[in-house]
């Protein structure tokens, strides 16, 4: 059982924020950042210095070599590396800098990001930022970037433009690579943030190991590909049990979740708390919704504020997944992932949230496409497809951009499926809102980069597609888009940079 630092039971001190760093409306067209040293600035342009960034609990965090405030530099190293995950022989993994999930990526909106990657592997990988709208050169895609090869080094260096909770992970080998452990957090801050009494970050996976305690072997055949592989140990924070944690009466907290798993998707609720959702994928809402359950895709995320209730004696965050019982039925179970004793009190300001606007979802698209997801056995090998195409990422990959658009302007994209029970399929480089299921309006606010589409159930997402460049787009299931199921996208003029 992990033990997080326990909350301050003294009253909380919340952080002054000047004045000339107060509300600001986010643009959502605005792709760029800006130095975030200093603020709006007061009387004769005198810079004001933003507050420190909160601490976020529940990963170790990256540290930072650049004095600069606006620049966080930082370095990563994937190699192999054996953990203690069940009680028993160690698990082989492939981690970043040893630590599972690796280390947390701390940054503010408009800090310049510098990461030093080593690739100690035995083969070859790239980082993706998955939901960072940074430049498609820096995007980790192996269409773009040279993978980097045992013993290499590359620097990622960019800007990060919006706030929010996001995630990097390998963009290589992934069935394997995903699996065995490399990925990891990022949390970028709002320039003028809302202060809570604790800030923390949740990182669900799944894992099948067999009883040696290692790594099962990979299938190339079955359920495994038709439907994506699916762990046997639950993980949460690189743990095999809920992470245990405490928190005071009257807190006010942000838990920030990530589900980096394969194709498990959970149904999120909690227990003991009044819980709102503050955030998704591409940050803040303009309006935070009450949930009593969120539904979660792979790679997707939830920000959450978490209020203990005054009766509760401990606040609960669980998964209800889909397991087989002992007659083998499929049916929806529990399970914990996070049990915070409500322990001590605090008295909290109400956070206060930045007005945020997101693009019109009820503006007349420019145009309405479709893309199909399919698949199929050619020649004895599965193959996945998106209109058709079918991509592989490796030595020899091909290039298929099978859309291209204008900038800045509004395209619905209907997603459907016709093989497998779902992908949660993400767009590098771009947000959009989803907007209907089965052509019905639907309630799914936040601006995402991953949408979960289900069998027999075509979803409608719209993008403005605010950043240009050639972006991959591909179902997040490993066995799925290394199949195929993996296509470009290319927003504006093509990049200069392609190999
Ligand atoms: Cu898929």
């Amino acid at each position: 059982m992990t033990l997080l630092r326990a909350s301050l039971a003294a009253p909380f001190l919340l952080v002054g924020l000047s004045s000339g760093c107060g509300e600001e409306s986010i643009d959502p067209l605005d792709g760029g950042g800006g130095s975030s040293t200093t603020g709006g600035g007061g009387e004769g342009g005198v810079p004001v210095v933003l507050p420190p960034l909160p601490d976020v609990e529940g990963i170790g965090i990256l540290e930072d070599d650049n004095p600069d405030p606006a620049i966080v530099e930082v370095n990563l190293v994937a190699r192999p590396n054996e953990l203690a995950l069940l009680d028993g022989p160690e698990t082989a993994l492939l981690n970043y800098n040893d630590q599972l999930p690796g280390p947390l990526l701390h940054a503010r909106v408009g800090d310049r990001v510098i990461v030093h990657f080593t690739n100690e592997l035995e083969e070859p990988t790239t980082i993706h930022w998955h939901g960072l709208r940074i430049s498609d050169q820096m995007d980790g895609s192996p269409m773009i970037q040279n993978p980097v090869q045992p013993g290499e080094t590359f620097t990622y260096d960019f800007v990060v433009p919006d706030a929010g909770t996001f995630w990097y992970h390998t963009h290589l080998h992934q069935i394997e690579q995903l699996e065995r452990g490399l990925y990891g957090a990022i949390v970028v801050h709002e320039e003028a943030f809302p202060v809570f009494s604790a800030e923390r970050v949740f990182v669900a996976d799944d894992i099948r190991l067999d009883d040696d305690n290692q790594v099962s072997p990979f299938l190339t055949s079955g359920p495994d590909i038709g439907a994506g592989r699916v762990g046997n140990t639950l993980l949460v924070n690189g743990r095999t049990e809920p992470v245990s944690l405490t928190i005071p009466r009257g807190a006010i907290e942000r838990w920030r979740f990530v589900l980096s798993s394969n194709s498990l998707y959970y149904g999120l609720r909690m227990r003991g708390a009044d819980a709102r959702v503050i955030a998704t994928d591409g940050g803040l809402l303009p309006e935070p919704f009450e949930l009593d359950r969120v539904e979660i895709a792979p790679g997707q995320r939830y920000d959450f504020e978490v209020r203990p209730q005054p009766g509760a004696t401990e606040v609960v965050l669980e998964a209800m997944i889909f397991v087989l019982d002992e007659n083998d039925q499929v049916v929806e179970a529990p399970f914990e992932l996070a049990v915070a004793k409500i322990e001590g009190e605090v008295q909290t300001a109400e956070p206060a949230y930045p007005e945020v606007v997101h693009p019109p979802v009820d503006a007349a698209p420019a145009e309405e496409i479709k893309w199909a997801l399919s698949g199929g056995v050619v020649a004895g090998q599965v193959e996945f497809t998106i209109n058709g195409e079918s991509v592989f990422v490796g030595d020899d990959h091909e290039h298929v951009v099978i859309d291209t658009f204008e900038p800045n302007v509004p395209v619905a994209i209907t997603i459907r499926s016709n093989v497998s029970p779902a992908h949660p399929f993400h767009i590098h480089g771009q947000f959009f809102q989803i907007i209907a299921r089965d052509g019905e309006p639907v309630f799914e606010p936040g601006l995402r980069d991953t949408v979960h589409v289900r069998g027999a159930e075509p979803a409608t997402i719209l993008s403005y597609f605010e950043n240009p460049g050639r972006w991959m787009i591909h179902c997040h299931i490993s066995e799925h888009s290394e199949n195929g199921m993996m296509a470009d996208i290319v927003v504006g003029e093509a990049s200069a940079h392609e190999h």
